[in-house]
């Protein structure tokens, strides 16, 4: 149970997020249609419908309802956005960059498919997100979903993921100060996780004041979300994460860990993501959700 302190608001949280996992599960589920080839079609169901915690989904429901939308209305978007989330990892694990072999408690896709259909089944993910979000909404107004497609190309491309990646991998075996750090995780993590909240409430028509309380809690919460992420890599391990732990001090990489130490990182966490709920005062009778979401970002094991 989930509860509000200033308002004396108590929310199911666990409920909220095995409901809205599993509402999401079905929409994945039913988002590959009879792709051709098979090979294709088996690569990119094996990734997309691996699991995983749907965190970005979530947050784009959760931001469409605070906006004042429905849930339905945003669900091919938040499709679109794991789809984009899962194509990213994908292409992260390949041999030509993290070279990981676990993912989601699994082999990844190119230790089953190769890396060519790893990189077809990537590329075909990331195409279906836009056409999800352009040829498969109903219901939204039409000038609503043309500035979701823009929001997806911004984030996915060199302004945010690819850039940040890009970043990422030419500060391998270097000394990075912090202000690279936050700038890999904010572009690298951050820029999707701020795409998830902007676009579930543009689709809800949401005004500028509102999206830029989402834009504000979305850098928290996108830094928080990496830097626990450093600290999991250190303290957990591969079972529990689904995923090669102590990746990142084999591949000598510049984590917060590393350059402020465990303690400091933790408590980094917890104030990223105060800052991210408070940006969501003016909303918090409606906020249960999202507020509730950016807790879970710092107390997660996995
Ligand atoms: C999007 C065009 C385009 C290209 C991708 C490879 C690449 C460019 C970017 C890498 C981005 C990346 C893998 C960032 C790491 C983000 C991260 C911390 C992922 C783990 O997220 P979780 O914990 O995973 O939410 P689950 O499995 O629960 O979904």
């Amino acid at each position: 149970m989930f509860f509000m302190e200033k308002t004396n608001i108590s929310f199911n949280f666990e409920e909220y997020l095995l409901n809205t996992k599993a509402f999401v599960e079905k929409a994945l589920e039913a988002s590959l249609g009879p792709e051709r080839p098979e090979k294709l079609r088996e690569s990119m169901r094996y990734s997309l419908l691996a699991g995983g915690k749907r965190l970005r989904p979530i947050l784009c429901l959760a931001a469409c309802e605070l906006a004042g939308g429905k849930k339905e209305q945003a669900l091919p978007t938040a499709v679109a956005l794991e789809m984009i989330h899962t194509m990213s990892l994908i292409h992260d694990d390949l041999p030509a960059m993290d070279n990981d072999d676990l993912r989601r408690g699994r082999p990844t896709n190119h230790k089953v498919y190769g890396d060519a259909v790893a990189i077809l089944a990537g590329d075909a993910l990331l195409t279906r997100a836009f056409e999800m979000v352009a040829l498969r909404t109903f219901d939204v107004p039409s000038d609503r979903l043309i500035k979701v497609v823009g929001e997806l190309s911004l984030i996915s491309g060199a302004p945010g993921l690819v850039g940040g990646q890009v970043v990422d991998l030419e500060c391998e075996g270097k000394e990075v100060d912090l202000e690279t750090l936050e700038y890999i995780h904010l572009h690298k993590t951050g820029a999707l996780l701020k795409g998830c909240v902007t676009c579930g409430a543009l689709i809800a028509g949401a005004g500028d004041k509102l999206l830029n309380s989402l834009s504000i809690y979305a850098k928290g919460i996108g830094l928080a979300f990496q830097i626990v992420d450093d600290i999991l890599d250190v303290t957990s391990s591969s079972d529990v994460l689904g995923k090669t732990a102590g990746k990142d001090l084999i591949a000598d990489k510049t984590t917060y860990p590393k350059l402020i130490g465990l303690d400091e990182s933790r408590k980094r966490a917890k104030d990223l993501v105060s800052e991210a709920k408070e940006a969501l005062d003016p909303w918090e009778k409606d906020a249960g959700p999202l507020l509730a979401l950016a807790d879970y970002i710092t107390s997660r094991d996995r």
